[in-house]
């Protein structure tokens, strides 16, 4: 069977070719306008970025390649005896546009095992940080210092051809992708564990069983099915999300994959990003905690909201800069728990449920959002916790675990279609004013 490598050498043509075709003959042609109201409101629905994998319907949400999230489920391979979709056929399909086979998908799999050992000075790295330091600022530095061993910055020093890149970054972005595991495990592991008992990477398992294991929860099969779906379908999310569009931007600049995934995390260590579903859990929490878990009835949790409200936070795990309808994520994710009767009973689930029942009409009385609607972070913490993994500061990581299947991926393909450095054009506020007034 081929290997992703020599899948992807072989679909990289095409597009290349694509690519030629647009600059030679449509150039000049306008995407959009952009008004000032997107120039001064984060860049909203700004049509700039190539990122071929994945596009965001406001209203059906995220579909991989034209395929939406229960059609992957129908033809992603799972893991032997599992259900689940494995992220290594998501990274798979992200790369390359097709579905691999059962066998393909194991055969990358015992690769990313092959490269998952961390190098010793990571170890000493991690090892030496104080317990204090939040996970997702050590998940960045240690993401960074692998770039001890980048296989891009190496060829770029010796001058290899810019057409031969892609194959360079590819080659960090596996290694990257294999050692996240073992570099998440162990940040976790020092924090919240005893490090001394990790278990080495298992060649026979996959990417995911091995980071259950070596978190320690590997017994637990609910909980590995469930972050094997978390991962894949977090996995990518378009390019215009902060993360993405980071790794996207650092990437231009030639740096390798490894620095552009750090400066992602660091994206991702945002509250109004990824760090919502860490912000989600303790807000339930404190919502269970302040009502008292008897008091949990929908006026309650309607009262907690309003009080969240007019003290002018935001309600995590609600909104989104483009979903304008609950996100298919939170609904897969809330399927997962539907067959699991366990799941079903547990308080924090059916807490997660109850809110979902009325934040939207709150979020809709309350009428500055443009979207009250669910996102993704409001159900995929409270299964972890449910299953024992409880500490929430930590769920952020295993975000970022996901997230490089989708920005390793369009990294490759940036450099494998020769994309430019960007450098997008900035207007001070006159000159803006000055534009608007003209008109
Ligand atoms: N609770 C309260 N207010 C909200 C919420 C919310 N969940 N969502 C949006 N708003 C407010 C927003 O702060 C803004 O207020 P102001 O005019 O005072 O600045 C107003 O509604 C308009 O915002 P939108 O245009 O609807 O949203 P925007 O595109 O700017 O932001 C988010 C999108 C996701 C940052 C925003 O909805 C939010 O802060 N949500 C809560 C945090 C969250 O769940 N983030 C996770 C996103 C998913 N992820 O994984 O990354
Ligand atoms: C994501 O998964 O990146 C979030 O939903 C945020 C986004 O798409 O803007």
């Amino acid at each position: 069977t081929k290997s992703l490598k020599q899948t992807l050498g072989e679909v990289i043509p095409a597009k290349q070719a694509q690519l030629k075709k647009l600059k030679a003959e449509h150039a000049s042609k306008p995407v959009q306008q952009t008004t000032v109201e997107q120039v001064i409101g984060g860049m909203r629905g700004i049509r700039s970025i190539l990122w071929d994998a994945s596009v965001l319907d406001p209203n059906e949400g995220i579909r991989f390649h034209g395929l939406s999230i229960p059609e992957c489920q129908d033809v992603l391979p799972p893991a032997p005896g599992g259900k689940e979709i494995l992220p290594e056929s998501m990274l798979w399909f992200l790369m390359t546009g097709q579905v691999p086979t059962a066998d393909q998908t194991r055969e990358l799999s015992r690769e990313l095992a092959e490269r998952g050992e961390l190098p010793k000075y990571i170890e000493q790295l991690i090892d030496s940080l104080p317990p204090t330091l939040h996970p997702m600022t050590q998940l960045g530095m240690g993401v960074a210092a692998l770039n001890h061993e980048s296989a891009f910055q190496k060829a770029y020093e010796s001058g290899v051809k810019k057409t031969e890149y892609w194959a360079y970054a590819y080659e960090d972005a596996l290694t990257l992708i294999a050692r996240l595991p073992s570099l998440s495990a162990r940040i976790y592991r020092n924090i919240y564990r005893d490090r001394s008992s990790t278990p080495a990477v298992d060649k026979n398992l996959d990417l995911v069983g091995n980071y259950a294991n070596m978190l320690g929860f590997g017994d637990n099969k609910d909980l590995t099915e469930y972050l094997r779906l978390y991962i894949a379908i977090h996995g990518d999310h378009e390019g215009g999300n902060a993360s993405a569009h980071t790794s996207h931007l650092v990437g231009s600049t030639l740096s390798d994959p490894y620095l552009s995934y750090a400066a992602a995390l660091y994206a991702l260590a945002g509250p109004l990003h990824g760090l919502a579903n860490q912000e989600v859990l303790r807000w339930q929490l404190a919502m269970q905690d302040e009502i008292g878990a008897e008091n949990i009835t929908h006026d309650t949790i309607r009262e907690f909201l309003w009080r969240t409200l007019k003290s002018g936070q935001v309600v995590p795990g609600y909104g989104h800069g483009v979903l304008r309808k609950s996100d298919p994520r939170f609904i897969a994710l809330q399927q997962f728990c539907d067959t699991r009767p366990d799941l079903l009973a547990s308080p924090t689930i059916q807490l997660v449920k109850k809110t979902f029942e009325v934040a939207p009409d709150v979020l809709t009385e309350h009428g500055k959002t443009k979207n009250p609607w669910p996102n993704v972070d409001a159900a995929s913490g409270c299964v972890l916790y449910h299953y024992g993994l409880r500490e929430f500061k930590y769920y952020t990581v295993i975000f970022g675990v996901s997230r490089a299947l989708g920005c390793l991926t369009q990294i490759v393909w940036a450099r494998a279609l020769g994309l430019p450095i960007e450098r997008p054009k900035s207007l001070s506020l006159n000159d803006i004013e000055k534009i608007a007034t003209s008109a």
